[in-house]
């Protein structure tokens, strides 16, 4: 029999806050399946997200940076992508707040785990790399850089092959707010907007209005970002990422239009940080931004679609199932210095240049 997880208020539902009856009306602009399914997984990546602080801040690993907070954005994200492997399926280049796109994609949390504690069982790097630096070749997710922003500009080359091949997948790419005042950004705008040449990428910005300990206010002219991809003709607005409806009909429209007309459209996401930058800040919980969480599911309960004991259920299976994980995967090996070469081009069939 399985150990209980400790830690019970990690698995209780959140305080609900109030719920405006506009707000309320929102609800049945989508079936109610799919609105139980994302909360579902909301709750299943932010329950995730708890339990990766709980290992960094037990000791079981080096560093933490997620996405509690961007859960509204994310879930729709996951759920709407066409996912698989090559050009006729989408290509994502994500940034380090991918769990609940990767959550609602189905990647089991215990991957998530042996990412964060360094495990050669861990899918994405062997073991090798930080939390939420997610790689998943199978479903064309590019892996994660720490160097910020890069992946605007590497995004491009998958958006062309699938220019080429004429194929109905499309690129997505997400990024921070700070991070697009790198110029892979802006080379992005400009290399996905060109005239005739238009590319099928969906380019994202999830703006919490912080780049570590630097605020929105004091860094950018622009009055919204997507402001900045107007400039270029492309489709462009910023809407509100922590309510899941509002992200999943932006998306759900936005990825039809660039599928049928092969150009390129741009989200801003007004998102939280729930958890500050990473655990290089603490790793606590602020109180002072909404939870969209809490917020999507006052609205579920007050609206009679769900209810308190079930909400409660929901929360203590996914804290089970990441304590159970973490067990696990305390009792599996770290890598070894054999596979250090692994992965990289040294030694591989494109390790020489010369021969491409
Ligand atoms: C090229 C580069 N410069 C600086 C850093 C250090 N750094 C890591 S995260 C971060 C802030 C990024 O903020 P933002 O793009 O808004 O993303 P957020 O963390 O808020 O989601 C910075 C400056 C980095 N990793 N890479
Ligand atoms: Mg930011």
């Amino acid at each position: 029999m399985a150990k209980k997880a400790p830690g019970k208020a990690a698995a209780k539902p959140l305080k609900t806050a109030k719920a405006s009856s506009q707000s309320l009306n929102s609800l049945t602009k989508l079936p109610k399946a799919l609105l139980l399914q994302m909360h579902d997984l909301m709750v299943k990546s932010r329950m995730l997200e708890e339990r990766l602080i709980k290992i960094y801040k037990a000791g079981d690993a080096y560093f933490w940076i997620g996405a509690p907070g961007e859960e509204a954005w994310g879930v729709p994200i996951g759920l709407q992508v066409l996912k698989g492997r090559g050009p006729e399926y989408d290509y994502l280049h994500m940034h380090y707040r991918a769990t609940p796109t990767l959550v609602a994609m189905g990647m089991p949390m215990i991957d998530s785990i042996r990412l964060i504690m360094n495990r050669s069982t861990d899918p994405s790097t062997g073991g090798r790399n930080f939390s939420n630096h997610y790689s998943f070749p199978e479903w064309n997710v590019a892996p994660v850089t720490s160097p910020i922003e890069v992946q605007y500009g590497i995004a491009l080359g998958t958006a062309h092959v699938q220019k080429r091949h004429k194929s109905k997948g499309i690129t997505l790419v997400t990024g921070g707010d700070a991070g697009t005042a790198e110029g892979d950004f802006a080379s992005c705008l400009i290399w996905s907007s060109r005239k005739g040449r238009e590319l099928p990428m969906l380019i994202t910005v999830q703006n919490n209005k912080w780049g570590i300990s630097t605020s929105f206010d004091g860094q950018h002219g622009e009055t919204n970002i997507a402001d900045r991809a107007r400039a270029f003709n492309i489709k462009a607005r910023s809407i509100n990422g922590n309510d899941p409806i509002e992200s999943y009909l932006t998306l759900q429209e936005d990825m039809a239009y660039i599928r049928k007309t092969g150009k390129p459209a741009f989200i801003e996401a007004h998102v939280s940080r729930l958890y500050g930058h990473s655990s290089a800040s603490g790793a606590n919980f602020v109180s002072n931004e909404l939870c969209c969480l809490n917020d999507f599911e006052t609205k579920l309960l007050k609206a009679g679609l769900i209810k308190e004991a079930a909400v409660k259920e929901l929360y203590e299976k996914y804290a089970q199932e990441g304590f159970e994980a973490q067990q696990i995967v305390k009792g599996e090996p770290v890598p070894t210095s054999e596979s250090i070469w692994d992965n990289v081009y040294v030694g591989s069939e494109n390790a020489d240049w010369r021969k491409f």
